[in-house]
């Protein structure tokens, strides 16, 4: 009898511990720092929503607008097509609802935040944060 709810009471703790792991975060922090000596950087955060993933950037050194995407491929071996465009950074700050997607699936692969010189610059990438766990 003892012995049963031993092995009852270990395999409850398993399930526990397995749940605790697979438990999707609802939030994330990304660093975002300087490329090609822009001195632009910054952070974001991720915040997940019923609709989709609030992501909210911060940037320091540009008040311009700067075209903002998640991008897949990692910072310094990114895919050029956005995967996902983020409203444009304006005084430091973007603000976007990325719909039907998880933090959990952003994760899933590699994504970084990429923000661009600006609006006429696409090319010239200033800052770039990897979204990882
Ligand atoms: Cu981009």
């Amino acid at each position: 009898m003892k012995r049963s709810f031993t092995f009852v009471a270990a395999a409850l703790l398993a399930l526990s511990l397995a749940g605790a792991a697979l438990a999707a975060p609802t939030h994330l922090n990304v660093t975002i720092a300087s490329l090609n000596h822009s001195g632009e950087h910054g952070s974001a955060t991720l915040v997940q929503t019923k609709g989709g993933v609030v992501v909210t950037v911060h940037l320091i050194g540009n008040k311009a607008a700067q075209p903002t995407h998640i991008h897949a491929g990692t910072c310094g071996n990114i895919n050029a097509a956005p995967e996902w465009p983020l409203h444009n950074t304006v005084n430091g700050v973007s603000k976007t609802l990325v719909s039907g997607v998880t933090i959990s699936q952003m994760l899933a692969s590699h994504y970084a935040i990429n923000i661009h010189k600006s609006l006429l610059d696409l090319k010239d990438y200033v800052a770039c944060g990897n979204i990882k766990g």
